[in-house]
């Protein structure tokens, strides 16, 4: 069920020990969001833990000073996660995205609340305080603590948020950066939040080999299309190999594609140890989550994702490129 920010309010005041947990491999939206809302936790004089299947990746680090992000292992944490009051997901509404965290959460008989901007959630949750146009998890947890309880605007709480902001927004580049969005990062800087250390730690920190695996995806970029509205990068493991990278350094490799400007839709492949992932990218109109559905993933307008495959990589882009041709040319016929 949908709730306001009074039901969750509620909620926070009526238990005691909270889990908070994001989805595997964390963005800064997500580490954001779960720095905010442990703050707000705190605020009110709750316990509430930060656990995490994925760790906290290195150039998020910053975000987390205090390392209050816990590695998940069942040891450690399962007796923690079943006896907790409530569980709370933030920025993800599927529990199949906590990974080995799935089955301890699900059996938990804490509530599970969800706070969240994707599409689609999965009926598992209590209550769910989402908004699928905001820009980003954190816009809504600090939408939760200015109306909830501004002591909760700690530094660090400040900062993981502004981090969600930046991170989820591309920068203040994307559809859903509103004025209101341009107000809360002024309001977060002048509470204290460090501008500077996002830009240095988030764009200044690339690798010369992250450079040149970006030149290299650039050169072997496959164009299609009348108009060339279709651009299609395939990260192969010989580049994962020769660059020393993983595929989850390929994050925010997209957006290459997307400065093109004939470019609609761009795709993204990576190959994984067995098989591959895709994410899809595209500019205005285009719905790339409905073009995601089919091969088994989500996600929001302009920015989805599909999860492993294991078809052959080279099907798989000659399959989606004719689907995206497709749903192309049929809203274009819509729009006439
Ligand atoms: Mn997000």
């Amino acid at each position: 069920m949908y709730m306001e920010i009074k039901k969750l309010e509620d909620i926070i005041k009526g238990h005691e020990r909270f889990v908070i947990t994001t989805h595997a491999n964390p963005d800064g939206d997500a580490i954001g969001s779960v720095i905010g809302f442990y703050h707000l936790l705190k605020s009110y004089g709750k316990e509430g833990r930060i656990i995490s299947h994925s760790p906290l990746p290195d150039y998020l680090r910053f975000a987390d000073p205090e390392t209050l992000l816990e590695w998940y292992s069942p040891e450690k944490h399962d007796e923690y996660i079943s006896h907790a009051d409530v569980v709370v997901c933030l920025d993800f509404n599927n529990l199949s995205r906590v990974h080995s965290m799935e089955q301890p959460v699900r059996t938990s008989l804490a509530m599970k609340i969800c706070i969240d901007h994707h599409q689609l959630p999965e009926d598992v949750f209590a209550w769910i305080y989402s908004d699928t146009l905001a820009s980003s998890t954190c816009e809504l947890v600090y939408r939760v603590i200015k109306t909830m309880n501004q002591a909760a605007f700690t530094q660090q709480a400040v900062q993981a948020l502004y981090l969600g902001l930046v991170t989820d927004t591309g920068s203040f580049r994307f559809d859903r950066t509103t004025p209101e969005v341009h107000r809360m990062a002024a309001d977060l800087i002048e509470r204290g939040a460090d501008m500077m250390l996002v830009t240095r730690n988030i764009y200044e920190t690339g690798t010369l080999g992250r450079m040149k695996a970006i030149g290299e995806m650039i050169t072997t970029m496959q164009i299609y299309g009348d108009k060339s509205e279709i651009a299609v990068i395939h990260i192969t493991r010989d580049m994962l190999n020769r660059y020393g990278m993983s595929p989850e350094d390929t994050e925010g490799f997209e957006q290459y594609m997307m400065m093109i400007n004939t470019v609609k839709v761009g795709v993204k492949v990576v190959d994984l140890k067995e098989g591959f992932k895709s994410s899809l990218r595209s500019k205005g109109a285009a719905e790339v989550h409905l073009i995601a559905q089919k091969f088994g993933g989500g996600g929001h307008k302009n920015a989805a994702g599909i999860p492993k495959l294991f078809t052959p990589a080279d099907e798989f882009i000659k399959e989606i490129v004719e689907d995206i041709k497709k749903y192309l040319e049929e809203s274009k016929r819509e729009e006439n």
